[in-house]
Formats: structure tokens, sequence, C-alpha cells
């Protein structure tokens, strides 16, 4: 992901302080073992980082401990032995249920926090620990805990970008960075974006294989089908971009009345075949309220104002 234009709202501003790139090799702490927080403690210690550990069920941290972890007795000591501090509990709450008592202890380190949440609870956590003196990251991991360390793991991040610079060398152990701006909550918006696109494909993929399957189409012969499909559809992304950047739909290839005949034929071979037909009826409705605002005539991305509405 490229950078991004900064955002309106921004995290209170870091204090001053170190922003020479972290040598390799800096420490790092992990709080939160879990199975993702395993997966992260595992790249810092594969990486070369002495990594400090600290989990609320010690069992965890003992186990990391043997692999050359060190295991902190306390999360002010955890806190207190890194300069890069990273979190990965259940949820916000816990973070804060966790952290919220740490007071001053979080001044002298960054966090960085890898828990799923919204942005606004990125927002929120920004605020609340920049009032104790800490610099805080919010992250989103776009992968499992298996591919942790490998270049498969897109991590990503928001916040200031001073403290990306400085801890972005000790970060890469656990795969690919995407820095998306100082708004805390970006890397929440851009995980939800992200996994919205795929469940709409894999939903979109099920309901094709649910409709082959009544003709005798195995699901293996049409997933090569559908991955072509899938692949030339993401071609058209930039193009449809630059119709939605200014505003101007003009119907190139196909108008939005032409794509909702064939919705039609989508949800007609649906009921034919018997099986479910709810995810081709909401693009129909999608369209017909584009096209009852005299939007017809224009190419498909014109549907965007129908996305920005509640
Ligand atoms: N696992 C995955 O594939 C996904 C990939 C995408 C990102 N998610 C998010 O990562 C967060 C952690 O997920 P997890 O799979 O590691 O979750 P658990 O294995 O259940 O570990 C949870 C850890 O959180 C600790 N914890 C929970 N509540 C508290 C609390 N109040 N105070 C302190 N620690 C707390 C828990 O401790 P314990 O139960 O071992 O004592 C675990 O260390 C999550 O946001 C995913 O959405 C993972």
């Amino acid at each position: 992901m490229n950078e991004h234009t900064e955002a309106p709202v921004t995290a209170p501003a870091p204090p001053a302080g170190p922003t020479a790139p972290a040598a390799s090799g800096a420490p790092v702490t992990v709080l939160g073992l879990g199975l993702m927080g395993q997966a992260l403690a595992r790249a810092f210690l594969a990486a070369g980082h002495p990594t400090t550990v600290w989990n609320r069920t010690p069992a965890k941290a003992e186990a990391l401990a043997a692999e050359g972890a060190h295991r902190a007795a306390t999360v002010t000591e955890a806190l207190g032995a890194s300069p890069l501090t990273v979190v990965c509990l259940t949820d916000y709450p816990a973070v804060h249920d966790l952290l919220g008592p740490a007071g001053a202890s979080l001044g002298g380190t960054t966090l960085v926090n890898l828990t799923s949440g919204s942005s606004e609870q990125a927002r929120e956590a920004a605020r609340r620990f920049g009032e104790h003196g800490a610099r805080y990251l919010d992250g989103a991991i776009m992968a499992v805990p298996p591919v942790i360390g490998t270049a498969e793991a897109v991590i990503l991040l928001s916040g200031p970008q001073p403290d990306f610079t400085t801890h972005e060398p000790a970060l890469a152990a656990l795969g690919t960075l995407a820095h998306l701006g100082t708004d805390p909550g970006l890397a929440s918006l851009y995980d939800a974006a992200g996994l919205t696109m795929m469940w709409a494909v894999l939903n979109a993929w099920l309901q094709g294989t649910a409709l082959l399957e009544t003709a005798g189409v195995d699901a293996t012969v049409y997933a090569p089908f559908a991955q072509q499909m899938a692949a030339g559809v993401a071609g058209w992304l930039p193009g449809y971009a630059d119709q939605i950047a200014r505003g101007s739909f003009p119907a190139e290839v196909a108008a939005l009345e032409t794509d909702a005949r064939s919705m039609d034929h989508l949800i007609e071979e649906a009921e034919s075949a018997g099986v479910n037909a709810e995810l081709p009826r909401l693009f129909k409705t999608m369209a017909n309220r584009a096209i009852a605002r005299g939007r017809g005539g224009e190419q498909y991305p014109v549907l965007i104002e129908e996305f920005r509405k509640p």
C-alpha cells in the first residue's frame, strides 16, 4: 500500500524522542502470548532481537523462556525492558484492563498494538496512552500465526511516522509492513476494507459453486474459472478508482442499466436452480437505487454513491 495523504484526525503529538532507526537486534517486548502473540515473539527471537515476554497466564511465557525469551515478572518490568512493546490481546478492553494501571511506565516505550478492534478504539487508545507519554502505533495483522515472520504476513500500521521509522527495522521481523498514515484509526479501517473484499469474493465464489453444482459441475472444476474472474475484475480497480476520484462515470464498457438486466438473469438462474438468491438480489437492489436516481446510463462505479450512504 502506498503512503496516503494525512488524515484529518491526528493523535496527540508524540514527545520528542529518538528518531534514529533502532539497530537491528533492538530489544523488543511482547505482551500477550496467545496463538498470535507466541508467533510474534518467536519471529522477534528468530530475527535476533532480545525478546522480553509477559502473559497473564505465566505458563505460555515459560514455554517462550525455554526458547530464549526473557520472562518478565510484571507488566511494568516488561514495559521497561524495551523501547518497543508489541501488544496482542483478545480485544481493546483487555488492552486497557492490562495497561490502564501502567501509567507512567508507559512513557519509556513505543506501544504497537496489534489487537483487533475498530478505528474508534484505536484513536481512543492513542489518546489515552498518549496522555501517559507513550508513543503509540496501531496495527492490524492480515495473516494467521503460522505465516508470521514471512513476507506473506502483511502487518498494517498507522500512527506517527517518526515512531514507525524508528521501529521499522525491528517490526520488519514480523512480515511485510505497510505504514498507512498518521491517523491511528487507519490500520483498522484498511483491515475492515480488506476483510470486506475477502468475504465478498469468497461469498461470490460460493454462490457460483452452488449454482454450478446443480448442473453437476464440481467445485474443483469451477475454481480455476472463478480465479480468472476474480483476477480479471481486480484489474479494473485502478481505472474505476480514477472515475470515482474524478466523480465522472462515463459508460465506456457498459451502462449500469445493462448490468442490471444481467443481474435479473442471476436471480432467475438461482431461483430456477433452487439455490440461494440473496446475493444477486442485493446486487440488483443497489443497482436499482442508482438507476432510480437517473444514473442508469453510467459506468458501474457510479454505485459508490449508494455505498457512501448509511
Ligand atoms: N489468531 C489469528 O489468526 C488472528 C489473525 C489476525 C489477528 N488476530 C487478532 O490477534 C489478537 C490475539 O489473537 P489470538 O489468536 O492470539 O487470541 P488468543 O489465542 O485467544 O490469545 C489472547 C491473548 O490475550 C490475553 N488476554 C485476554 N484478556 C486479557 C486480559 N484481560 N488481560 C491480559 N491478557 C489478556 C490472553 O491471555 P491468557 O488467556 O493466555 O492469560 C492471551 O494471551 C486478537 O485481537 C485477534 O483478533 C488473530
